[in-house]
């Protein structure tokens, strides 16, 4: 297949391409490269060294792995419109979205960007799509976050809840009612309104997958060079709890529980997103199907009880700190 990946370049997205490539598929990487942008208005990066994408796309493409590369920013229509043309996808993944929660409440700026590029960038790829060709299959990294972490309305099922409205005594099923935690979620809930508004009204082959968070760093890929090494953030904003705890407890730094560690999340393994993405491209949604939903994870903790299995591996000490973050 022909595949184009926007955010290609970021944690979940490179591993992927490669991914893909490996199994034969012809890879369109679509970046603009603002994690790393970010990275040097924040003054932290990668703990893992990471190559610039042109030495990365080279290197793969000497394994045989046939990947190319644009610096495309998704949220400029023209240019996105001009390069789905040019390419004629079967599929689209779509990554490139501003993703840390922390970052996205830390001032005006960063909520407006984070809005602003999210909101903007899956409209534009919608669009596009609905006037190039709607049988190209858009696959979207979604967020168990966009349910909210509590169990008010029983077993979360994937992305619809069957309900009886009290009036009419009817039975349906609506989408799940959102409660977003951070205003990178409610970007996610919007990207959802979106995808169910542009599926009823021109029939768009759509796949959201809700998945946890993505934990680990390399896969059978990214170990072949150090230029195709993934990304591990570690720092306060983009780094995940659990790739924080690690490095943490590598350097004897005591683990930094916020607030009570009470908080659930469900986590999914870096391998586990790729081969979820390929099974999702090999099987894309009946025509005329609504927008499929599926929440992908692997396990579930709360923050404590990783810090208890993390400080009993690696002998080091638990620090319950104020909880930075607003959740
Ligand atoms: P990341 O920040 O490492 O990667 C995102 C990539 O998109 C970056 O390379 C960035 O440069 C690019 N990008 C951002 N805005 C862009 C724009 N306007 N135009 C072009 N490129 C742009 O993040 P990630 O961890 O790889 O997450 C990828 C997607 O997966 C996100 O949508 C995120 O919400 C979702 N997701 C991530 C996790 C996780 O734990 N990392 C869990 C669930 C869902
Ligand atoms: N936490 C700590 N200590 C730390 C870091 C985090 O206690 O040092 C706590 C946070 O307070 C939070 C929990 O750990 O309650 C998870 O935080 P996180 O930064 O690991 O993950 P989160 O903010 O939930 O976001 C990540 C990704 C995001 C993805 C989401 C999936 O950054 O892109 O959408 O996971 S989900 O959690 O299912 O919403």
């Amino acid at each position: 297949m022909r595949i184009i990946v926007f955010g290609g370049d970021g944690f979940c997205g490179w591993p992927t391409s490669l991914h893909l490539a490996s199994l034969g598929n012809e890879i369109f990487i679509a970046d603009n490269l603002s994690r790393r942008q970010i990275d040097l208005e924040m003054g932290t990066k990668s703990l893992v060294p990471i190559a610039d994408i042109y030495e990365r796309v080279d290197t793969a493409n000497g394994f045989n792995l046939n990947i190319k590369y644009e610096n495309i920013d998704v949220t400029n229509f023209d240019v996105v419109l001009e390069y789905i043309k040019n390419v004629r996808p079967d599929c689209i993944i779509h990554f490139a979205e501003q993703r840390s929660a922390p970052y996205s409440m830390l001032g005006n700026n960063e909520s407006c960007y984070t809005v602003n590029n999210n909101v903007t960038g899956t409209h534009n790829l919608l669009r596009a799509i609905s006037q190039t060709d709607k049988n190209i299959h858009l696959v979207h990294l979604g967020t168990m976050g966009v349910y909210g972490y509590d169990d008010k309305y029983g077993k979360i099922p994937d992305g619809y809840l069957d309900v009886t409205i009290d009036q009419t005594n009817e039975s349906l099923e609506i989408i799940f009612p959102p409660d977003p935690g951070s205003i990178y979620h409610l970007t996610k809930v919007l990207d959802q309104q979106m995808f169910a508004f542009y599926n009823k009204n021109w029939g768009m082959k759509i796949t959201d997958l809700h998945q946890g968070i993505v934990w680990g760093i390399q896969t059978k890929q990214t170990i072949l060079h150090k230029n195709l090494y993934n990304r591990f953030d570690y720092d306060g904003e983009y780094g995940t709890v659990l790739n924080r705890f690690i490095s943490q407890a590598i350097i004897g730094h005591p683990l930094t529980v916020y607030g009570t560690g009470g908080q659930s999340r469900a986590f999914i393994n870096i391998n586990d997103t790729c081969n979820a993405i390929e099974l999702a491209i090999k099987n894309p949604p009946e025509k005329n199907s609504r927008v499929r939903i599926m929440n992908q994870i692997s396990e579930v903790y709360n923050v404590i009880s990783l810090a208890k299995m993390v400080s009993k591996e690696f002998n080091v000490e638990i620090n319950f700190l104020d909880n930075p973050r607003k959740e």
